[in-house]
């Protein structure tokens, strides 16, 4: 197991594996906004964000533009179209922004056959009085609001579908059924006999299958903004949603505090808010780093082999990040 811990105050521009960060270059410390940070290392979507800000816009225009441009680049074939294909090989999209000044949220889950999910999710704000659009009906929501239909399957995710079946099924999510899915495809039938054992704290991702974008944006007047887009768990089942399109789980936003957004096995994740958990700490004075920190810490408690990480920043420009990795994982190079 690794674990880390990053941050930033001013005058910097940090690209490290697991966050991109960009704060005004030679900015007074206590005046380090605007700032930009999201989860690994995608600075196009940074750039693209602070370029929106540079040229006038929002900060939700800066959260979808950021994490549009990363579903456009695929960014690690983890978030956009083309990547983590489900068990039936449909890759779907789940997406969150919200406004930290209004506390909005719009979101997208299991979203089929449309690309930017993050878009979408922002109409959901825009054009409706709900919070959480899911499956074909997003799909149809977005048709309505002018979006293309298109396929999202490509050569990689067919290909990374059929070397799964190739190894039967391997790895999969489920438990408890019969034929053993640790060995053999479905499809399953439930057991008689249910137990439960490690899986529920064991995380079979790793930092080659998870990589969702969380950005946060905080303008100079102290506006927060973040969102999320992924494409989710590989392998996952139909109808999985995982933790990015989740308020207070995926990301967080409140202009009054900071915002905070999430990357990792949302299986566990979610279950836990961190993102909200996160921002709450920071409003009450905790250093974003140790916020990030404190969250994390938490999910290990019950959660001791999970993989996961959070960025956190506070309304004074000041951010950090947090993670825990299986070291098995880790890329040597
Ligand atoms: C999920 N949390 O769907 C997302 C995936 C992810 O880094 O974060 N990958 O579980």
């Amino acid at each position: 197991m690794a674990a880390g811990r990053g941050g930033g105050r001013r005058g910097v521009t940090v690209a490290l594996l697991l966050l991109a960060a960009l704060t005004p270059a030679g900015a007074a410390s206590a005046a380090a906004l605007p700032v930009v940070i999201n989860t690994w290392a995608f600075r196009t979507a940074a750039e693209t964000a602070w370029r929106v800000l540079e040229s006038g816009g929002s900060e939700l225009d800066a959260v979808e533009r950021g994490c549009g441009q990363c579903e456009i680049d695929q960014c690690d074939g983890s978030v956009g179209y083309g990547g983590s294909p489900d068990e039936s090989g449909e890759t779907t999209l789940d997406a969150m922004i919200m406004d930290g000044n209004t506390m909005e949220v719009g979101a997208v889950a299991d979203l089929r056959r449309v690309k930017n999910a993050i878009g979408v999710a922002r109409k959901v704000i825009e054009y409706t009085k709900h919070t959480l659009l899911v499956g074909e009906s997003a799909s149809l929501f977005a048709v309505r609001m002018g979006f293309p239909y298109e396929d999202l399957t490509t050569q990689k995710s067919l290909s990374l579908y059929s070397e799964w079946l190739n190894q039967n099924c391997q790895p999969n999510y489920w438990k408890n059924v019969v034929p053993d899915s640790s060995k053999s495809c479905g499809p399953y039938k439930r057991r008689e006999e249910v137990t439960y054992r490690e899986e529920h704290t064991s995380s079979q991702r790793s930092v080659h299958n998870h990589d969702t974008i969380g950005m946060v944006v905080i303008g100079v007047s102290g506006t927060v903004a973040s969102g999320t887009s992924t494409n989710g768990a590989i392998h996952k089942l139909p109808g999985r949603v995982g933790d990015s399109p989740i308020a207070g789980a995926g990301s967080y936003a409140d202009s009054t505090a900071g915002g905070a957004a999430a990357t990792g096995d949302g299986d566990i994740m979610m279950r836990f808010l961190p993102s909200y958990q996160a921002v709450e700490y920071m409003r009450m004075g905790t250093d974003p780093t140790v916020a990030c920190q404190k969250v994390i810490s938490r999910i290990q408690k019950y959660a001791p082999k999970f993989f996961g990480a959070i960025i956190c920043a506070n309304i004074t420009g000041s951010y950090g990040m947090y993670f825990v990795l299986q070291t098995k994982f880790l890329d040597p190079n």
